[in-house]
């Protein structure tokens, strides 16, 4: 998560991760300066953007949604290219732009996910027996990350509560928790964990929610996006997406939910607790410690645009935190 394009950093934040890509861009740099007098040339070749992953869209599967696409905001969906080449996904690569790459052989058939803890009929469901719990439904909705970039995506999928029906959650479930698939051969930077030299993040990755969260109609079990089936860089087969939290909430690839009676811990609350709060919801009068949650830029455009509170789905969920100091539970 702190690692960032250079065009995504601002001149305020002044970041390793900046010192580190200048640095190479500048070795780049002498490196052509050196074996060519066409100056121009250097200049295209540092700025060319960096290859991408294209699938053709016809050769990915499609879905179907049934119903009236939900858009509440009326916003323009950002191109297919950039959902599928920038993306977040540390399993597979730390760099946005690797993901796609490093995730294309990935293979998300068959999958399961298991639902367990505090439920009367706890289930293990096949992808398909998903795919029938109910119509598959386009939300077109606002992903904002917690680095200040964001992104429309038409999302295919079904409410998150229709799946947590099925298994008849019991009242004593306060909470749900979600974990990612924890499989090195296919997922190759979990290979770097606690235990190794690099440590990047301690697998499996994990979220939650707080059940009324997680029942809420705008969460979403995402299978798709554009009308075709998730590519792998964006969480293939199922991901959660909670359009008015930080985009870290909407975990990728989920193999097992379970429900509890107390908050879970998350994988980015726990990696840094002072950063990333476990409701993180979208506020841009709440600063991250390093730099201000005010602005953000949505991938496609060249200038800052603000950033609304609940990333502007506030008619539909300010109610669920209704008394509660949002400075506090970040
Ligand atoms: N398992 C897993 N889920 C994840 C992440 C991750 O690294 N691993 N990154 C998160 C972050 S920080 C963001 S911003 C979104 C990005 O989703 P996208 O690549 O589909 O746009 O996925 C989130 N879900
Ligand atoms: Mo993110």
């Amino acid at each position: 998560m702190l690692i960032k394009k250079p065009e995504d950093i601002k001149a305020s934040e002044i970041t390793e991760e900046k010192t580190y890509f200048s640095r190479r861009n500048f070795i780049r740099a002498g490196a052509l300066a050196a074996s060519t007098v066409a100056t121009g040339f250097a200049y295209r070749q540092l700025f060319v953007p960096e290859e991408k992953t294209v699938v053709s869209q016809d050769k990915i599967l499609d879905l179907k949604p049934s119903s009236v696409p939900l858009n509440l905001n009326g916003d323009e969906p950002t191109d297919f290219i950039d959902i599928t080449n920038y993306n977040n996904f540390y399993e597979f690569s730390t760099s946005k732009n690797g993901v796609a790459r490093a995730a294309k052989k990935f293979v998300a058939r068959p999958w399961t996910l298991t639902i367990e803890g505090l439920a009367n009929k706890p289930k293990t469901f096949d992808l398909d027996e998903i795919f029938r719990i109910a119509p598959l439904e386009e939300r077109t909705y606002r992903l904002r990350c917690v680095e200040t970039w964001s992104m429309v995506i038409p999302w295919v999928g079904l409410p998150l509560g229709k799946l947590l029906e099925q298994v008849e959650p019991l009242s004593s479930a306060k909470y749900v928790t979600f974990e990612t698939l924890v499989d090195p051969e296919r997922m190759p930077n979990q290979k770097t964990g606690p235990m190794s030299f690099f440590s990047v993040l301690d697998w499996p990755y994990k979220e939650g929610l707080r059940m009324d969260e997680a029942l809420h109609p705008l969460t979403i079990l995402a299978v798709g996006l554009y009308g075709k089936v998730l590519l792998p860089a964006n969480g293939a087969p199922i991901r959660l997406v909670v359009p008015w939290k930080y985009g870290f909430k909407s975990i990728k690839s989920i193999v097992k939910i379970k429900l509890v009676d107390r908050q879970p811990v998350t994988t980015w609350n726990l990696e840094a607790p002072s950063e990333y709060g476990f409701y993180a919801n979208v506020n841009p009068k709440v600063s991250h410690p390093r730099w201000s949650q005010a602005e953000e830029r949505r991938i496609g455009e060249y200038s800052y645009r603000d950033t609304s509170i609940f990333n502007g789905y506030g008619e539909q969920v300010a109610s669920l935190y209704n008394g509660m100091d949002l400075n506090k539970y970040y």
